[in-house]
């Protein structure tokens, strides 16, 4: 390992998904900053894995009972250098240091991508929306916002939905916020229509994933239309992601949620695909109950002590993992490849193992990174944020013809950088080497800060 690595390793210990996403984005920029001296006279790569800030608070919130919660809050204001810190919100049991700093890393190459002038940031709390009642998550969204808007602002830092947050908690964090601050500003993305959100944003992620995919193709001259695909997950990113891609005329045959997941080898239609979207975004139940009404499917319990998800084992043609990081091994990968798997794209942000993604290409899989694939959500935030401080709003067409550009143009990047610097076609160099390029040019530009 380089000794810039260890350092960076040994001054962040034991924070393991962080270490992976730092050693990914290293190993394709190297060169880069081999052949830059004035990156390395500026320490580039050193301060860019070092957040700007890192904000952690006590979230404390009353339950049902009346009894008193207590959760973590954070922000990780990661990198501001070509705009005020933009990114998710997550809520969930794992939510740790390591996690939110790999994601607000992961976050400063892919907003960069997008072209909109957007810095990185992420935030969060290990707070566990399942099983909590509206009222629940009101109590501990405000509670969060109350320290939360002492370090957040529309020209500042601007949160959205990850896991665990949607339309429902943006909805009350904005509210809060507007209370607390008196004033009506752009401060959250994916907020609701009438109240300053952007037609298209919901689908964003999901749509972007499989416009990518479809730029992808179209470099070989193929389609998605009649491709059999693996679609992990069963919230946001995964349902718009298979609406997208019955829409083109592919079939989805799996969805997935933490307990486990569904195999409907007639395909998810898109009568099948309300169901899963009421049952998930209205009832919150789980994708084992899909398997209860459909018979065409069947449902699969993760096995824990299993080395692989069955699911990637599945014959098909494409794979979209849409739940969460590290969801693909090297056995999955294995299990893709020998299952005729040819594209995979991620939704996920990091779902795939940094071996597994070594097996993927060395196998000829055209695998696009998160950071690139679905970079649409972020990107429709960016629209979202144009949109508030304009006060004009777009429509459906006019937000989709942008957010089918801004992929187009992400995946035009990818495999122009990749080109540049001799790796040639894969997407996975060329998103780091294109995000890192920008990034690390604004910083060198405004001085040693
Ligand atoms: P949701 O909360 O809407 O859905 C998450 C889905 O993933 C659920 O099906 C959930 O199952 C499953 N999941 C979550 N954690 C785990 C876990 N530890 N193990 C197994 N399954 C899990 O989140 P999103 O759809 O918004 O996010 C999905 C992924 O996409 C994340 O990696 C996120 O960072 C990324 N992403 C999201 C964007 C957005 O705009 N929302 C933009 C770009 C990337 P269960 O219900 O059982 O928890
Ligand atoms: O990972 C991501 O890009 C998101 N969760 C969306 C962030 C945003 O600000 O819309």
């Amino acid at each position: 390992m380089s000794s810039l690595l260890k350092s960076i390793f040994d001054r962040n210990p034991g924070e393991s998904e962080f270490h992976q996403a730092v050693e990914e984005v290293y190993e394709t920029v190297e060169k880069v900053i081999k052949k830059n001296p004035q990156y390395q006279k500026a320490k580039i790569f050193e301060r860019m894995t070092e957040p700007e800030r890192l904000i952690s608070f006590r979230v404390t919130w009353v339950d049902d009972k009346g009894d008193v919660q207590v959760n973590k809050g954070y922000r990780v204001q990661m990198n501001s250098a070509i705009g005020p810190y933009k990114g998710g919100l997550r809520f969930h049991p794992s939510v740790n240091p390591s996690i939110l700093k790999f994601l607000a890393f992961e976050q400063i190459f892919k907003n960069a991508l997008t072209g909109l002038p957007m810095g990185g940031g992420k935030g969060g709390s290990d707070f566990n929306p399942k099983g909590k009642s509206d009222g629940e998550v009101m109590r501990f969204c405000q509670a969060f916002m109350s320290e939360l808007s002492k370090h957040i602002g529309h020209r500042l830092d601007v949160p959205a939905g990850d896991i665990g947050v949607g339309g429902r908690e943006i909805g009350y964090m904005f509210g809060a916020y507007k209370k607390m601050q008196n004033e009506f500003t752009g401060v959250l993305t994916g907020k609701g229509q009438g109240w300053g959100g952007s037609l298209i944003r919901p689908e964003a992620t999901g749509y972007g994933l499989v416009y990518f995919a479809q730029n992808m193709l179209a470099e070989q001259n193929d389609s998605l239309n009649g491709k059999t695909c693996l679609v992990s997950g069963s919230g946001n990113v995964a349902q718009f992601a298979m609406k997208k891609l019955l829409i083109l005329g592919a079939k989805p045959v799996t969805a997935s949620d933490s307990s486990g997941y569904i195999y409907d080898e007639d395909g998810i239609s898109s009568e099948k695909l309300d169901f899963i979207m009421e049952l998930k975004n209205e009832k919150r139940g789980r994708i084992s109950e899909y398997a209860d009404k459909f018979k065409s499917a069947k449902f699969f319990a993760n096995d824990t002590k299993s080395d692989h998800n069955p699911m990637w084992a599945i014959k098909a043609d494409c794979a979209f993992p849409c739940a969460t990081q590290n969801e693909i091994n090297i056995k999955d990968a294995k299990n893709l490849i020998a299952g005729g798997v040819k594209l995979l794209a991620e939704g996920a942000n990091m779902p795939t193992m940094s071996d597994a993604i070594v097996e993927l290409l060395k196998a000829g899989v055209n695998y696009a990174p998160g950071k690139a694939s679905n970079a649409g959500g972020v990107a429709t935030s960016g629209l979202e944020m144009v949109q508030n401080y304009s006060g004009i709003y777009w429509t459906r067409e006019e937000v989709d013809t942008r957010l089918r550009e801004i992929m187009k143009g992400i995946h035009d990047s990818c495999l122009q950088a990749s080109k540049e610097y001799g790796m040639d076609g894969n997407y996975q160099a060329g998103a780091n080497i294109a995000g890192f390029v920008k990034v690390a040019n604004a910083m060198v530009a405004q001085g040693i800060i």
